[in-house]
């Protein structure tokens, strides 16, 4: 059990969230799991009605990724349907099967920005009012409330709660959210964090979730733990990098950072992952093997999430007929690169 001890406050993690946290360690050991961002709720040219099982990554690779990454954006409004148009319903029918079938889940949250009513990219400044004693903190109770009521009904066969990874205020060293940087003091950010992490533990019954750090591409060690709220409210340190320039920028970058990661991993003794990465349009025929594979192949990480197929201009991973499928096979056969069938029985 992962005791989590502050001076006002202390967590005892459930045995499900230590499960689930002993599982990406063994996962780790064996190579990298390979995630995707929606991947069973919609690819390029189809979207799940609930009925099938189906991914791009499937109908490419033979088996679909081991990671499941889902968003709630918009659940803290009570919304039916996440920001990006996917139902609420559908998510808890994905995420139960997805477990069922032995992935593991991750959840990414682009809540609107509370001061302003507009998206999470509105940077209106927001954090210090929704920080306890702020004036705005009563509404992001009820925000979090939604969440976690949410989170606590993604069930099991049995009724118990699913394990999963919970990735909030991501990439906050960017500044293109509301909770990023310029638009709240490091010492606020880290805050909002432990509020968070704290009410959903005490007001909310939420025991059974990690919580994973997710910085975007950074410079240095130093800027990495410039948000850190603190060891005792992280269990995953993980890392978005996108390819957004040339491939040499992209593989220098994850090189430096994963290295620099895991050192820091390593010392604080916690699992850690590529928790978003990819190449829009995968536009570079050979990206999975050359690229990406001969970069992060046995660098520690646990998983690496690629973002959502949402349409012909905005894909991060392959469908049938894609510019990088055949090089997707390929990669797929790695003995170190893990989908589902791969991580099935590894507890
Ligand atoms: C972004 C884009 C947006 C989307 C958001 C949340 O990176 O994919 O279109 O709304 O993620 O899923």
């Amino acid at each position: 059990m992962i005791q989590k001890n502050t001076a006002n406050f202390t967590i005892n993690r459930n045995p499900a969230a230590q499960g689930l946290y002993t599982r990406i360690q063994h996962i780790a050991e064996k190579g990298y799991a390979f995630g995707h961002q929606d991947a069973t709720a919609y690819g390029i040219s189809w979207k799940n009605d609930g009925t099938q099982y189906k991914s791009d990554v499937g109908d490419v690779a033979g088996d679909h990724p081991a990671v499941h990454g889902f968003e709630i954006g918009h659940i803290e409004l009570g919304n039916s349907h996440n920001l990006d148009t996917v139902p609420f319903s559908l998510i808890k029918t994905l995420v139960k099967k997805g477990h069922k079938k032995g992935g593991i889940i991750t959840l990414s949250w682009h809540p609107d920005n509370p001061v302003s009513n507009k998206s999470a990219w509105h940077t209106r400044k927001a954090v210090k009012h929704i920080l306890k004693g702020g004036r705005l903190h009563e509404k992001y109770k009820d925000w979090l409330s939604r969440v976690a009521q949410f989170i606590n009904a993604l069930t099991d066969e049995s009724g118990k709660p699913i394990p999963l990874v919970f990735r909030p205020f991501h990439e906050m060293n960017g500044s293109w959210f509301w909770w990023g940087k310029g638009h709240c003091s490091p010492e606020e950010y880290q805050r909002l964090w432990r509020e968070t992490v704290s009410l959903m533990y005490t007001e909310f019954g939420v025991s059974h979730i990690l919580y994973a750090y997710s910085p975007n591409t950074f410079s240095d060690e130093a800027e990495y733990l410039s948000y850190y709220p603190g060891d005792a409210f992280v269990d995953i340190l993980g890392v978005d990098i996108y390819q957004h320039w040339t491939t040499a920028n992209f593989t220098k970058n994850l090189q430096q950072n994963i290295s620099i990661l895991g050192h820091i991993a390593k010392t604080k003794d916690k699992p850690y992952a590529l928790t978003e990465a990819g190449l829009n349009k995968v536009r570079v025929a050979d990206w999975w093997t050359r690229v990406l594979d001969k970069h992060i192949a046995h660098s520690g990480i646990a998983w690496a999430l690629f973002w959502r197929n949402a349409r012909p201009s905005h894909h991060f991973a392959p469908y049938p007929e894609q510019k990088s499928s055949a090089d997707f096979v390929k990669f797929r056969q790695l003995p170190h690169v893990l989908f589902l069938e791969d991580i099935k029985d590894i507890r």
